[in-house]
């Protein structure tokens, strides 16, 4: 998230696409509506399903699973050609100016660089970048110059108009218009507009194109950095932010840091050629990577070995996400697999698959609360134990309740947490466990092995004197990062050097172990309650990363002269008469710089310099209107239909994203495009009363009771074409395979007329499976492993299925 969730009172207008934050974030919906009832806020819901967050909408528009690009696109055509944009904010803050190469082409829905070499479709991005001068990039303020990215932007969105947009998306053309002209209201100076979106929006095989849309729309109307606005993505689990922040991902490194890739970062120089820009706050990676390497390998990284470097365990580049792994195991390469704290039976993409793959493993360990579908795979109803060799180890693991340790929210807030209760029998928690296992792991290498460098290089002393639990202290100080030789924590990345005299674990948490004056904790732990602006920011309630900036991007929540667009919403503003900074939010841009003075005071930077670069994540400093880079598969979103659909694209000849993730094997069936098996458009979602794949609250008896039954949404017309009542039990199938459960027949969801067809939709909850106190059958048994190019994201939101009245003996 750009800005955090008690931010959200100060927001105008929310475009609420892709989220049920009613049932998913009620944190979210809690300030939403304080916004409503304070300053009398919309509230816009997108999405194919009457949720409650919809009921709650001042206006709610149901379109067809996977037709968001067309949609936001829609709204941009309306506010480029309405001129509702932010004028000021598009031409000082965003790439609009900027020319493209004249050789960018966009035709029959592909871009210019598209190659196939080896059935293998990518891009080169070549034709995508900037016209330069000498280092200079070229650029037309008056944004005339038909290959200035807002002439590029403006044409490639011109062929998204209501009509369009509505044959599209099934959304009525009165309906659309209507969220135009309200959502449009917020390009004004002073108005904010707040676009909150969820998976709804990135499960798809064009995910990060549904997010860059909705980021391009934001800048479009001046959203970013300011209070009340910004890109919102309501992250999932309570620490899914800290566990990308900690590169849970195969891509990253900590901190956002991108992993080492075998062949081509050979070295540490090879790595810093390629991956430092020479402008921009990146142009800082060197600092972070060497100071990475010298926590994790402390006295064995010395100037002479790189820091280590070389005992990085490095990428291969094969995909190496959640699908590429199950890919793997179902070729029988991988050997043994820990699932843990996550239950891929329930809740991966074609789950029937992903089940059977499992049984090629020679040994798995499940870390968890229960025996979860995963762990019990191999007793599953569809299996025969005598079959399966696998050997399955199950470690009880403790509760959040039950431990200790820090959760990062969406607003990435790091909150420290104490421990409640003692998890019960012999569950311990997961970093005891990770502990003894890396102990034990490292003394199995003492009598030699493969690539023994990563392990027996490692600092692991964390050991707590009387205590069986590791000090959670001493690893939150290496996360932080401290001064190698004195141990010192540091207060901010700014002192993170590349000499190897910092040591830093996470350079994005650097400050959020250390010290707060008036707390007298770490700011991590500190939850002072005081709001000077009133505007929620509350400085000293936790930390929020990077340095405790609650919201980024702020430089852009000023003109160029320093004035705030809005006066009465001021986080930082230029005070002319005193040529000095007032500062409410840490600002992230240069406000000075140490000064010749004597007495030592610093030098004051002027607006001017920073109202150069707002952005200053990006090696060019301005927001990406098009993207030269970052995304690999457009550099301006374009409408393409998701892998399974009953439409056929209007928009070009060009029916899915060129470059969509596909498999070959037991993961390669898909039902493709307009096929007449299967009719109907189906997607998945979350209910309140179930977490995730249900492995926690299917166990818990209240809950379990509260929702206990695997249902299908359908329209009451299709109930009435398949004559079934609510609580009849139906199949539904696909080329996958098929399930039985119960219609709920009620209008959640109701047909949609698309380019003059009628068309069905139903939706899915995918919390169900054969464990637990209450079961039932795993929607994902129904999902393709299909999947967006950039993440690797699969296609969880939009398929297609046939459904029929279940006949006898059907189970
Ligand atoms: N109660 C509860 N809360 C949760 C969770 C839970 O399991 N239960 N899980 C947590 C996790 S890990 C996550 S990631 C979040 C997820 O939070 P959300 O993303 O809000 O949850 P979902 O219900 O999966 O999807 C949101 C909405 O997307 C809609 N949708 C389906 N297809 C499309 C489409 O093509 N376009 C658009 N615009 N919308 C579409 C669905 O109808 C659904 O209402 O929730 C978190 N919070
Ligand atoms: N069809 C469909 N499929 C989806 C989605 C969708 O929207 N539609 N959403 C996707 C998303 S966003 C997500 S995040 C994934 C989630 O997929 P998973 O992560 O596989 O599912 P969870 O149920 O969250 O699994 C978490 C497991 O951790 C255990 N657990 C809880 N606390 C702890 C702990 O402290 N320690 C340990 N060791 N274990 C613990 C729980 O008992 C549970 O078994 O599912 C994805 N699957
Ligand atoms: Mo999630």
């Amino acid at each position: 998230m750009t800005n955090h969730f008690v931010d959200y009172k100060n927001s105008d207008v929310f475009l609420m696409i892709g989220s049920n934050s009613a049932e998913t974030h009620p944190q979210a919906m809690r300030w939403i509506l304080k916004a409503r009832d304070t300053r009398g806020a919309k509230l816009i819901v997108a999405d194919p399903r009457l949720t409650k967050s919809a009921s709650m909408a001042d206006l709610f528009v149901r379109h067809r699973p996977g037709t968001d690009i067309a949609f936001i696109n829609g709204i941009m055509k309306y506010v480029i050609e309405n001129e509702l944009y932010h004028k000021e904010y598009v031409i000082s803050y965003t790439n609009a100016s900027y020319l493209i190469n004249p050789d960018f082409k966009f035709k029959d829905g592909v871009f210019s660089g598209f190659n196939m070499k080896d059935g293998k479709a990518s891009y080169d991005t070549t034709s995508w970048q900037y016209q330069k001068e000498g280092e200079d990039i070229k650029k037309d303020p008056t944004l005339q110059d038909p290959h200035c990215v807002f002439q590029i932007l403006k044409r490639h969105v011109s062929r998204y108009d209501i009509k369009t947009v509505s044959r599209i998306t099934g959304v009525p053309e009165d309906q659309f218009k209507k969220v135009c002209e309200i959502y449009s209201t917020t390009g004004k100076p002073g108005k904010a507009g707040n676009v909150i979106y969820a998976m709804g929006i990135t499960q798809h095989t064009h995910g990060s194109q549904n997010a860059r849309a909705l980021c391009v729309l934001q800048l479009l109307l001046g959203n970013i950095g300011i209070p009340g606005g910004g890109v919102n993505a309501q992250r999932g689990e309570s620490n899914v932010q800290g566990s990308t922040d900690m590169a849970m991902l195969n891509h990253l490194l900590p901190g956002y840091i991108g992993m080492i890739y075998a062949g081509k970062h050979n070295t540490l120089k090879d790595y810093l050629e390629k991956e430092v820009p020479k402008t921009g706050y990146w142009s800082n990676k060197g600092k972070f990577l060497v100071s990475l390497l010298k926590a994790w390998y402390g006295g064995k990284a010395t100037k002479e070995n790189d820091f280590g470097y070389d005992f990085v365990p490095k990428h291969d580049g094969k995909n190496r996400t959640h699908m590429g792994i199950f890919d793997e195991l179902s070729k029988g390469t991988v050997k043994g697999m820990f699932a843990w704290g996550q239950n891929p039976a329930v809740g991966g993409p074609s789950a029937y698959q992903e089940r059977k793959a499992m049984e090629k493993l020679d040994w798995l360990v499940a870390v968890d609360l229960f025996e979860t579908e995963t762990a019990a795979f191999w007793h599953r109803p569809e299996a025969d134990p005598t079959k399966i060799n696998t050997e399955v180890f199950f470690l009880p693991a403790a509760m959040s309740y039950e431990k200790e340790g820090t959760v990062v929210n969406s607003g990435r807030w790091a909150q420290f947490r104490y421990k409640a209760v003692n998890p019960p029998g012999e569950a311990k928690s997961d970093l005891w466990i990770a502990d003894k296992l890396f102990k034990a792991v490292k003394k199995e290498y003492q009598s030699g092995g493969k690539f023994p460098d990563a392990i027996m290089n490692m600092v692991w002393n964390y050991d707590q004197p009387g205590h069986d639990e590791p000090n959670i202290d001493k690893i939150n100080v290496e996360i932080n990062g401290y001064e190698v030789g004195s141990g010192k924590t540091l207060p901010s990345f700014a002192k993170l050097q590349d000499d190897g005299s910092t040591a830093c674990g996470n350079w994005v948490y650097a400050g959020f172990w250390f010290e707060d004056k008036d707390a007298k904790v770490p700011a991590a732990k500190r939850r002072i309650k005081k709001d000077p602006t009133g505007l929620g920011l509350y400085p000293q309630f936790a930390f929020s990363w990077p340095a405790n900036r609650r919201i980024v991007y702020n430089r852009c929540s000023m003109d160029a002269k320093g004035n705030p667009w809005h006066a009465e919403k001021t986080i930082i503003k230029w005070d002319a008469l005193a040529s000095k900074w007032v500062t409410y939010d840490v600002p992230d841009f240069g406000i000075t710089k140490p000064g010749a003075d004597p007495l030592g005071l610093p030098e004051v930077i002027p607006p001017e310099k920073s109202a150069a670069n707002p952005f200053i994540m990006l090696d060019e400093g301005h927001g990406r209107l098009f993207a030269v880079k970052g995304v690999i598969d457009a550099p301006m979103p374009e409408h393409y239909e998701p892998v399974e659909s009953p439409v056929r694209n209007i928009m070009s000849k060009q029916q899915n994203n060129p470059i969509f993730v596909k498999f070959k094997g037991d993961f390669e069936k898909v039902a493709g495009a307009a096929n007449d098996k299967y009719p109907i458009i189906a997607t998945t979602h979350r209910v309140v009363e179930h977490y995730q794949s249900g492995a926690v609250t299917r166990n818990c008896p209240t809950l379990a009771e509260a929702s206990a039954h695997m249902f299908v949404n359908i329209s009451p017309k299709l109930a009435q074409k398949l004559g079934v009542k609510m609580g009849d039990d139906v199949i539904v199938e696909t080329p996958r395979a098929q399930i039985t459960c119960k219609a709920a027949v009620n209008p959640v969801c109701l047909p949609l007329r698309v380019d003059g067809k009628e068309l069905e939709v139903v939706g899915m909850p995918w919390c169900f499976g054969y464990q637990g106190v209450t079961s039932g059958a795993t929607a994902n048994d129904l999902t393709p492993s299909v999947g967006d190019p950039n993440t690797s994201i699969p296609e969880y939101k939009a398929f297609v299925v046939n459904i029929k009245k279940a006949g006898r003996g059907v189970f």
